[in-house]
């Protein structure tokens, strides 16, 4: 009797020793199923964010970053404006005495033949723009006109230094864009030169924002960041070669305002020009 109970204690405190390896051995599995669980979750985790950062960084390293080369300085003075206004009369008369022949050789020396008036953004003799140019532009906002001066993406387009656009949204307009489209077959452009501020008067260029990045999109993407100088000088950004799309669509390039030099009076942006050089041409 002893001996038959002692057995079965035995066998219920083997089994139930047994149970308890059991569960130990299962809860081990558990735990160490859990924990390759949590680690291939972190290894994946960790697989992404490095993904993502590569993606990121090759993102950022094919966003080009541009300087520009400080072209001459353009002669708005009055004494310049004075200067072509009497050189312009001069060429239209055909009976110049000796003295207006002389006078006529030093204007067309210091101003140059082609500028019929001191505004003028290139001369009217042979250029890029012969053959080449946008035929359309458009901005996503224009500040409202005051008095005879207004602000439409065209003023950036004319050619003139009179003229400039200005971002119609209320702060700096970052965000705001001014976009340019060239017909398929005109001359590809190798160059973008911009006219920086409000530059018509001392005045009215500081106290207006200047433009100090602009982003260039070339066909809707994104293409580089353009660093302005906040200087009245044109100022030349050599971009590379665009234009004649081989699908055949039009190349458009749009500047983008991302940051800029505050003026002293008006958080209004301007830009009085932006022109373009390029190949194709003679
Ligand atoms: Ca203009």
């Amino acid at each position: 009797m002893i001996v038959f109970i002692t057995s079965i204690s035995s066998f219920q405190i083997k089994d139930y020793i047994t149970g308890l390896d059991m569960k130990l051995i299962f809860r081990k599995n558990f735990v160490h199923t859990r924990k390759t669980l949590r680690m291939t979750i972190k290894n994946i985790s960790i697989l992404l964010l490095v993904l993502l950062g590569w993606n990121y960084a090759s993102a950022q390293t094919n966003v080009k970053t541009f300087f520009p080369k400080i072209l001459a300085i353009p002669d708005l003075s009055e004494q310049a404006q004075k200067g072509v206004a009497r050189m312009m009369e001069l060429i239209n008369r055909t009976d110049l005495s000796e003295a207006e022949d002389k006078e006529l050789e030093i204007l067309v020396e210091k101003y140059g033949e082609g500028k019929a008036t001191a505004w003028d953004v290139i001369d009217e003799g042979c250029s890029w723009y012969c053959g080449g140019g946008n035929y359309k532009i458009k901005a996503s906002s224009v500040l409202n006109a005051q008095g005879t001066n207004s602000y439409e993406a065209e003023a950036a387009n004319d050619l003139s230094y009179k003229t400039a656009w200005v971002e119609g949204k209320k702060g700096a307009g970052i965000g705001e864009y001014i976009e340019y489209h060239f017909k398929n077959n005109s001359p590809r452009v190798t160059s973008i030169i911009i006219s920086n501020g409000y530059v018509k008067s001392e005045y009215a260029w500081k106290n207006n924002n200047r433009v100090k990045q602009l982003k260039l999109y070339v066909n809707g993407e994104i293409y580089g960041v353009l660093n302005l100088a906040d200087v009245k000088t044109d100022q030349e950004f050599a971009i590379g070669t665009f234009g004649r799309n081989p699908d055949g669509s039009d190349l458009i390039l749009k500047f983008e305002i991302l940051d800029v030099y505050p003026g002293s009076k008006y958080n209004d942006t301007a830009i009085t020009e932006i022109y373009f050089d390029g190949i194709d041409v003679h």
